[in-house]
């Protein structure tokens, strides 16, 4: 099955620099979640899942590891029109900037998307964890006649100054709409919602910043090049003169473009029943198959603990938290709230006694270290007894083996963490 009416166009992410350093030396669709699957992952499922299989990801900046993840990944048969295209920001004689921001990436790409036949675009964000059948929105926007559609949650006060918020009608077309409204100006804004929100005070309703245009009227809008960004310029501006729906949306959705909300969204993962179900049988999140051992676990006390394949673990103890592909953790040594990316691949027995020749830590964990309320990335070589303790009481910080940020401490990708070192 595919859906021959609807186009894809999936967001990949600006410069990143919210995420950073995970996006230092990647782009933000090939970030990695839950220890085994990418970012960009999630909406692709999403789509496909719902029958959309003709989708562009565009991205800033094209990364060796978001096209070989795709290509290997998102393989169709050869006679189905399914496909999922990366689309880097390209300089040509025309443009030789790069995009200034969500809408202007879809302007600067369109070329390639009218070479598609399609009535719909659906556009969606990379940078959000969800898992939402689009044909129900897709029916609502054909059956109200609507020319633009927006995703919709509602929000607490306290959320609501991070998304665009807007009002309806009693036909759910909206009838106003603030990007990112500051705290002073919520008065006035409440919605009316379902009574399990009212409980919940999530009396706002956020766009989701997932949009379904029609066609021409995609073309239209963008072909003012002063109309940079969906939430800033193009939705505020259409409201008054087009059918803008609001569709209705209370399932699990979080956005996962920070540090930190990156970082709660993989440590709750842990939780006995997550809020996100990657356990489940027919929405199951895809993502490119390994071959790898099944993981190899000695003397652990694990609670609360998600582990991907091919770990190599020896911890004393690991807590509420995600421990992710080939990952090694020595004796000894207690991990809690802490998201481990893993390894890209392992040492083999020369390389280790090199290492050791060296003084230099292996690739993974090392003996009797604690680690607690830590982002560590791929490829990290922590040493023996080394004391990591995220949390509220760090102040930012930055250098070139770790970052803090909002308390979190982020072991950069294939940093050095050398024996006894304390954070
Ligand atoms: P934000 O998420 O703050 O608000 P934005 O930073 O523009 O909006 O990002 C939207 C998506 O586009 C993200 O996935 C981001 O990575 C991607 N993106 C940003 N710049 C890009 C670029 N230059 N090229 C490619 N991709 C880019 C938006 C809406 C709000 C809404 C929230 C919901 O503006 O109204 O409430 O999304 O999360
Ligand atoms: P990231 O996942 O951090 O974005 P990449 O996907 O670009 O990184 O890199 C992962 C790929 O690099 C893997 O396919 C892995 O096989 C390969 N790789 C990385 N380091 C090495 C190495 N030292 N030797 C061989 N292959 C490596």
């Amino acid at each position: 099955m595919i859906n021959k009416k609807v186009l894809a166009i999936i967001l990949g992410g600006g410069q990143g620099t919210r995420l950073a350093p995970l996006t230092e030396s990647r782009s933000k669709p090939a970030v990695s979640i839950a220890g085994k699957y990418r970012l960009v992952d999630i909406p692709i499922t999403n789509c496909i899942h719902s029958d959309i299989k003709r989708m562009f990801v565009l991205t800033q900046f094209n990364s060796a590891s978001l096209n070989s993840h795709i290509k290997n990944t998102y393989i169709f048969s050869s006679f189905s029109q399914a496909f999922v295209d990366v689309l880097a920001a390209e300089q040509t004689p025309n443009n030789k900037t790069w995009f200034q921001g969500t809408a202007d990436a879809v302007r600067q790409s369109m070329h390639h998307f009218l070479n598609h036949d399609f009535e719909y675009a659906l556009i969606l964000s990379g940078d959000q964890l969800y898992q939402m059948d689009f044909n129900d929105m897709i029916e609502a926007h054909i059956e109200k006649g609507a020319d633009i559609s927006i995703a919709t949650l509602p929000v607490s006060p306290k959320d609501a100054t991070d998304f665009g918020i807007l009002k309806t009608n009693d036909e759910s077309f909206i009838t106003s709409f603030t990007e990112k409204p500051d705290m002073d100006q919520l008065p006035g804004w409440e919605s009316e919602v379902s009574e399990e929100m009212k409980k919940e005070k999530r009396e706002y309703l956020a766009s989701m910043g997932i949009y379904i245009f029609n066609r021409q009227l995609l073309v239209d809008l963008l072909s003012d090049p002063t109309r940079i960004d969906f939430g800033k310029e193009i939705i505020p501006q259409s409201i008054d003169s087009h059918k803008v729906l609001a569709y209705q949306y209370e399932g699990y959705w979080t956005d996962i473009g920070t540090i930190s909300s990156f970082f709660e969204a993989n440590i709750e993962l842990a939780n006995d029943i997550p809020k996100f179900d990657l356990f489940d049988n027919e929405r199951n999140i895809l993502t490119r198959p390994r071959i790898l051992p099944p993981s190899k676990i000695s003397g652990t006390h694990l609670n609360k603990t998600m582990m991907a394949e091919g770990c190599l673990i020896q911890a004393k103890e690991i807590t509420q938290s995600v421990i992710g592909i080939r990952s090694r953790i020595g004796k000894d040594t207690v991990i809690k709230n802490t998201y481990m990316i893993g390894s890209d691949r392992y040492q083999d027995l020369d390389e280790l006694a090199t290492d050791n020749k060296e003084n230099r830590p292996y690739i993974g964990v090392g003996e009797r270290c604690m680690i607690n309320n830590t982002i560590i990335d791929k490829d990290c070589r922590i040493g023996n007894d080394v004391v990591i303790n995220g949390g509220p009481h760090l102040e930012d910080f930055d250098n070139d083996r770790y970052v803090i940020k909002d308390g979190v401490v982020v072991i950069r990708k294939g940093a050095v963490i050398p024996n006894e070192f304390k954070i």
